[in-house]
């Protein structure tokens, strides 16, 4: 897929979509042998399937109002955002909410609610959350922003709807970046896409909030440079197992033990991994082993699906993969118009 293809946009929506609906079905578990990743994998198979189909779960529930927003408008527009947000919960509250958002859209949904980014900052006794909600939606805004400012501005006030630790939004502007850079064809530098990455969270981990917010929850300063700098150390050993991933990257709901994780998954399946099918593309292997590290599974194998699809296109997602999942059709759909959306700016 040449750079910022059409296919790549397709495949950054369609491969978030799948990386939800394959990861809901062990969100939670902590060892999740491959064994039973891959046969749940196979069940996808045209021959393997009844006709139940994979429903999405809170990530994708996000990402689609964000995706609706920026189509309908054709601008981030961060009052219609929230409205969307709160409606998509009161219409479906069972899609596996984080515990504490939920107490965000309850404020957004009463009348009462004049500034939309406040009940975000209410949020853990006014810290806000650092969770990975506000990352695992942050795809659309690299698909409708080709600038990078563009990108780190909306994905950061996209975010901020939910997520007003900076430890919470810039794990968002990380993973809109990912996407960003991957869209362009960067992924397959490696060690140049990390610099990029690392380049664009330098300038914003050194803002004040981003230094007092790592203070008080006892991270080191520039948390996110020093855990893409072990990503690139890790990428660069021959052999790295899954333990030694979940432990020096994490596998967690919080954004900084999860955005590093999914970008270190995404670089590993770069090449082909001897213990996954030889048969698999790259989106495949990329998803298997999100999967295979467990904890929150669902969210890491979007963050890492998105990333993925960007690089790949469409041309690496198996159709019979694509047809389980609920809203197939819309993402590809919503990526068509999403890429012109971002041809025309
Ligand atoms: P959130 O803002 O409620 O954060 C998620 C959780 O992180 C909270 O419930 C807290 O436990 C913890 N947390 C966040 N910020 C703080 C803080 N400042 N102090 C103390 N604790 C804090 O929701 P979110 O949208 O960020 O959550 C996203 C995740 O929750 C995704 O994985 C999503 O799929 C969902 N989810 C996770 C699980 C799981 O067990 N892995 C299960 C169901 C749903
Ligand atoms: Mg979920
Ligand atoms: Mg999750």
């Amino acid at each position: 897929a040449g750079p910022s293809s059409l296919s790549r946009f397709r495949g950054a929506l369609v491969g978030a979509l799948l990386g939800d609906c394959v990861g809901a079905e062990f969100e939670g578990t902590e060892e999740v042998p491959l064994d039973r990743v891959l046969q749940h994998l196979d069940g996808l198979e045209e021959e393997n399937r009844g006709d139940g189909i994979l429903q999405y779960s809170d990530d994708t529930a996000m990402t689609r109002c964000v995706v609706q927003s920026l189509l309908s408008r054709s601008e981030f527009d961060v009052s219609d955002l929230g409205r969307r947000f709160a409606e998509e919960y009161r219409r479906a509250p069972l899609r596996g909410y984080g515990a504490g958002v939920v107490q965000v859209f309850k404020k957004l949904l009463s009348p009462r609610c004049a500034d939309v980014l406040q009940p975000a900052r209410e949020q853990f006794g006014g810290r806000g959350s650092f969770g990975n909600g506000g990352a695992m939606r942050a795809a659309p805004i690299a698909l409708a922003y080709p600038q990078t400012q563009d990108v780190i501005e909306f994905s950061r006030r996209c975010a901020l709807l939910t997520h007003a630790s900076s430890l919470g939004y810039n794990g968002a502007v990380l993973q809109a970046l990912a996407v960003h850079f991957a869209l362009r064809g960067a992924l397959c530098s490696g060690g140049q896409y990390l610099e990029l990455l690392i380049g664009e969270m330098e300038s914003l981990e050194r803002e004040e909030k981003a230094l007092s917010d790592a203070r008080e929850l006892n991270e080191a300063d520039f948390p996110y440079c020093t855990r893409l700098r072990k990503v690139k150390e890790m990428l660069e050993r021959s052999d790295v197992s899954v333990e030694e991933v979940v432990m020096e990257l994490g596998n967690g709901i919080a954004a900084l033990h999860s955005v590093p994780t999914a970008i270190f998954c995404a670089l590993h399946c770069l090449s082909v991994r001897p213990s996954l099918p030889p048969h698999y593309s790259g989106v495949q292997r990329t998803l298997a082993f999100s999967l295979a590290l467990g904890g929150d599974t669902d969210t890491i194998a979007t963050m890492a699906g998105a990333i993925a699809g960007a690089h790949y296109g469409m041309e690496q997602v198996p159709a019979s993969w694509q047809r389980c999942c609920e809203g197939e059709q819309d993402a590809e759909e919503w990526g068509e118009r999403l890429h012109k959306l971002y041809q025309s700016r």
